[in-house]
């Protein structure tokens, strides 16, 4: 079972996200629904059981707080872009969720997880697109800013692969504390 932790971006985020998801040769746009920011992949469990890691992730106690989307960006560069995502402005409560989220998942006996969190939301998925026409697709996004918008939750993922798009089922959502002021 393919899982991840990430927050699900509200109905006006999405919509929004949606209205810039379009004009790009070769990309395979993010069902508006399942558009997230991830906070932890875990992939596929060996070892410890989703009642495990769910049990974890119930123990995080983190205070909400107010989030932005920033630009838009790419990973992979050239013939190798293989993402366009919109950035999350990083801010310290944030990363103080996502390191309670690390600690919890190995806590529940996942592998510790050292890759850097670079925040995002995945917008598309590119195949051979070229780089010109990323660059034009952002230059006609120009400089995009959507919210702030109050994060209060986080989720557990499952992710359905098959031969369409994704498709992303919350198994349990956990509440955040009221944001600090
Ligand atoms: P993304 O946020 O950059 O799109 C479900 O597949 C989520 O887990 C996606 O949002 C994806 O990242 C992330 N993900 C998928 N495979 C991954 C991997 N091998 N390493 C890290 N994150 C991954």
């Amino acid at each position: 079972m393919r899982l991840f932790v990430g927050i699900q971006m509200p109905k006006e985020i999405r919509d929004r996200l949606k209205a810039i998801s379009f004009g790009l040769a070769g990309a395979r746009w993010i069902t508006p629904d399942n558009l997230h920011a991830t906070l932890r992949f875990i992939g596929d469990l060996d070892g410890p059981s989703v009642d495990d890691v769910d049990t974890a992730l119930g123990g995080v106690h983190a205070p909400g707080f107010s989030l932005t989307l920033n630009g838009v960006g790419q990973f992979g560069r050239g013939h190798m872009s293989h993402t366009v995502w919109a950035g999350i402005k990083t801010q310290p409560a944030l990363v103080h969720l996502h390191d309670k989220i690390e600690s919890a998942s190995v806590r529940a006996g996942l592998d510790a997880d050292r890759r850097k969190f670079t925040p995002h939301v995945t917008l598309a998925r590119l195949k051979k697109t070229p780089e010109h026409e990323i660059a034009d697709w952002a230059q006609s996004i120009g400089d995009l800013k959507i919210g702030p918008f109050q994060v209060d939750s986080f989720q557990l993922f499952r992710s359905h692969l098959g031969h369409g798009p994704a498709h992303y089922q919350v198994l349990s959502e956990y509440a955040l504390e009221p944001e600090l002021v």
